[in-house]
């Protein structure tokens, strides 16, 4: 008998928040996040009464179970609770780099043609220079990345709260997505909770040095309460939207909320 997976991904979404301390622990919920989307066909058509032979109608059901699932994760977020954070001795100073391509091909982007766009609901549009970004105050977070891949490294990043720029610029924070655009042809978005979470930064820093390449420079998107692929490297667009704008993994069938 098929049951409708109508309380699983809560308890699995509730969970991670203290798993995130050990690797091991790390890839447990990497397993979690991805079991949810681990239906099998059978059940799937049970669930959707939809003929699994039909591809169409396969992908089109498992992208209903996947936004049912980001809709669920985004009612359990809590806003106001925190992600783990460690002493500064834990902060890992060579990071592991990860894209979607090797080092060699690392964007280099210019520092003084660098501009930041916006774009969306947002009242003040015009485009930030680094220069005009060093201007914003800054704090720093150390925190654990966790890569969906299985590793995951704590590390020790500096920028600006999302929500002081959000706010800045006079973004919509009534909107449902803040969408990401960056040098490499990468995307990514966020729900506006999670953008307006304390440790959800704009980060212009790792190990207290400006971010190497590798590591995104100019601007990175930190979010410890999200997988790696949701941390955006090398942005160079920001926008505010209520049309969900999905993202590079994400549109490849990594789980879009992934997170906590
Ligand atoms: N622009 C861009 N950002 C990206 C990626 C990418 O390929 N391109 N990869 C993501 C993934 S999967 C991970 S794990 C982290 C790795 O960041 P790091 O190199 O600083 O460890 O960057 C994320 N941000
Ligand atoms: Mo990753």
């Amino acid at each position: 008998m098929a049951e409708p997976p109508s309380t699983k991904p809560l308890r699995d979404s509730a969970a991670p928040r203290e798993l995130l301390r050990t690797s091991g622990d790390a890839r447990q919920i990497e397993r979690r996040l991805f079991l949810k989307q681990g239906l099998s066909l059978g059940a799937l058509t049970l669930l959707t009464g939809c003929d699994v032979t039909d591809t169409s109608a396969v992908q089109s059901a498992l992208d209903g179970v996947s936004r049912w699932n980001d809709r669920t994760q985004a009612l359990i977020f809590n806003p106001h609770r925190l992600m783990p954070t460690y002493p500064e001795s834990e902060a890992v100073k060579d990071f592991r780099y990860n894209a979607y391509f090797g080092q060699n091909q690392v964007p280099k982007i210019d520092s003084a043609s660098y501009k930041l766009n916006l774009s969306g609901l947002i009242d003040r549009r015009a485009a930030w220079t680094l220069q005009d970004l060093y201007q914003l105050p800054q704090e720093s977070q150390v925190t654990r990345h966790v890569c969906v891949e299985g590793w995951s490294m704590i590390g020790k990043w500096t920028g600006v709260p999302l929500r002081t720029f959000l706010r800045r610029i006079g973004a919509d924070l009534t909107a449902k997505y803040v969408g990401f655009e960056c040098a490499d042809g990468y995307y990514s978005s966020i729900d506006m909770a999670s953008a307006l979470h304390p440790q959800t930064f704009l980060t212009f820093k790792i190990s207290d040095e400006i971010l190497a390449s590798r590591y995104g420079y100019p601007l990175k998107l930190r979010i410890p309460t999200k997988l790696g692929f949701k941390n955006p490297k090398w942005i160079t667009a920001m926008f505010v939207t209520n049309r969900f704008p999905g993202g590079f993994w994400e549109d490849r069938g990594y789980n879009w909320f992934a997170g906590v």
